[in-house]
């Protein structure tokens, strides 16, 4: 029998085909991200109109970071949490726009062995000047037994216990990138179908890069360390390759996505008014560094791995430094 050989492959395809390597996967995994896929198609949607209808703007409120709420902010929580709520395959959630977890209640969910902690609208104050925004989410495997409410113990794993993570970017074309162990995939949503289509199979972070991306504004702020690293990254001259190109948005995952795919490295580090920065462990760090590092880069709060990171709190901070192999090698030899 002849196979029809397609030309896209969309998400919940690939989910899919993924599960048939696996003959006695639940397909629980597979569920919750094409779950996550279905919200982001809406939050992008309201993202696209932003300048069009009454959204933009603060809600009015204070997020548990001390931060103002834009109302961009609760609609995509609200997507997301309905959508794995209402889905069969999430146990419960953790939000960095809410204070605190929430376990889903019902027989179906407290079935479910995932949890899953997201970022709904990462880089939120770009969204009044039409900067990309994001979305970033990872998904841990319970510790507390199945069928039972879930609880912050659940929540407060190491990052290198993650199953998978992703993110969305809702820029010039909207994009969902997720990785498993099994390897990162990148999916830009086509608008003439509404699916996400397999745009990016496989990515790897090259070994090196021509990027740094930091806020400089901070710059005698930063530890002699990080200092003599961003010094490094201007005075590279042509005997190792030119200084290398500085590039920060100022939204994390439209600046991680680019270093990503171009290769480079992106830094919040601490400052003295802020020694452990601005990101977040559990919403920002981990589900990123998960990411690189199934791509071949590496992660750090330039101490330690930042998956190795026992969480305390669900809205802790860190510094993070996140990028290509060889120039976190080179901010190493630096701090
Ligand atoms: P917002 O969601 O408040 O816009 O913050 C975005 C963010 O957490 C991250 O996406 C950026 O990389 C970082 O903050 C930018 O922070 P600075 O403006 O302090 O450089």
């Amino acid at each position: 029998m002849s196979t029809i050989k397609r030309q896209v492959m969309t998400l919940d395809e690939f989910t899919i085909q993924q599960l048939r390597d696996f003959p006695h996967a639940t397909g629980e995994l597979s569920g919750l991200l094409r779950d996550m896929g279905r919200a982001a198609k809406r939050v992008n949607v309201e993202v696209n109109k932003a300048g069009l209808v009454d959204i933009l703007g603060d809600a009015g409120a204070v997020n548990v970071q001390g931060e103002d709420v834009k109302k961009l902010d609760i609609f995509a929580n609200n997507q997301f949490q309905g959508v794995l709520q209402h889905g069969i395959s999430c146990a419960g959630i953790a939000s960095e726009e809410l204070d605190d977890i929430v376990a889903f209640e019902d027989n179906v969910s407290c079935g479910s062995k995932y949890i899953c902690m997201f970022d709904p609208l990462d880089g939120s104050g770009n969204i009044d000047v039409n900067v990309s925004i994001g979305t970033i989410f990872s998904v841990y495997r319970r510790v507390t037994p199945v069928g039972s409410p879930v609880t912050l113990e659940d929540f407060l794993q190491p990052g290198r216990k993650q199953v998978a993570a992703g993110y969305m970017v809702y820029g010039s074309s909207t994009m969902l990138v997720y990785g498993t162990r099994r390897g990162v995939n990148g999916f830009t949503l086509d608008p003439s179908i509404g699916e996400f289509c397999l745009s990016h199979p496989n990515i790897k972070t090259p070994e090196f890069g021509n990027i740094y991306s930091v806020n400089h504004g901070n710059f005698f702020q930063y530890a002699t360390g990080v200092q003599k690293y961003i010094d490094l990254c201007q005075r590279k001259n042509k005997d190792n390759g030119g200084p290398y190109t500085q590039r920060y948005i100022g939204s994390m995952v439209a600046d991680v996505h680019r270093n990503l795919i171009k290769g480079g490295i992106f830094m919040y580090p601490g400052t003295t008014a802020k020694p452990k920065g601005k990101l977040r462990l559990l919403y920002e760090c981990n589900p990123f560094a998960f990411i690189l590092e199934v791509a071949g880069g590496k992660a750090t709060n330039g101490i330690e791995r930042i998956l190795d990171i026992q969480p305390t709190e669900l809205h802790q901070r860190s510094p993070l430094f996140i990028g290509s192999r060889g120039m976190m090698e080179e901010l190493e030899s630096c701090l």
